[in-house]
């Protein structure tokens, strides 16, 4: 499937809509999710177009993993989590909403749900 360049999250890497950046690298950004299922629900994403897991380079993946793995870390102290949920959906059948690939992360504590 081709990718979208007028996507939500292509305009917000293009700062034509706004969003709460919380890190950013020469490869990926990482803004508040607009709809949290969890304190702290962030995603990450490439600054390179890329569709999702199935259109992506080995590059924008690692670049993109270890930007998660370092804002889970992060993410957790900032939220006093005892862990993180990774959730990554390809194509509107897995899922798919915005089609600019993205990994939610998300801050879990003992006994809280993910909301829906
Ligand atoms: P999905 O493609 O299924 O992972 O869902 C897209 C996610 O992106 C969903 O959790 C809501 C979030 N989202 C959608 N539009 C915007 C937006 O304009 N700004 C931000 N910050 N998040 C958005």
């Amino acid at each position: 499937m081709a990718y979208d360049p007028d996507n939500i999250f292509a305009r917000i890497l293009r700062g034509e809509i706004p969003a709460t950046r919380v890190y950013e690298d020469e490869d990926t950004l990482a803004f508040m999710d607009i709809m949290p299922r969890a304190d702290g629900h962030l995603l990450v994403i490439p600054k390179t177009p890329c569709r999702n897991v199935l259109d992506a380079s080995p590059a924008q993946l690692a670049a993109v993993m270890s930007t998660v793995q370092k804002l889970s870390h992060a993410v957790m102290k900032a939220f006093d989590a005892q862990g993180v949920t990774l959730q990554q959906f390809n194509e509107a059948v897995g899922g798919q909403e915005v089609f600019h690939l993205h990994f939610h992360v998300l801050p879990r504590h003992e006994g809280v749900r993910l909301r829906p």
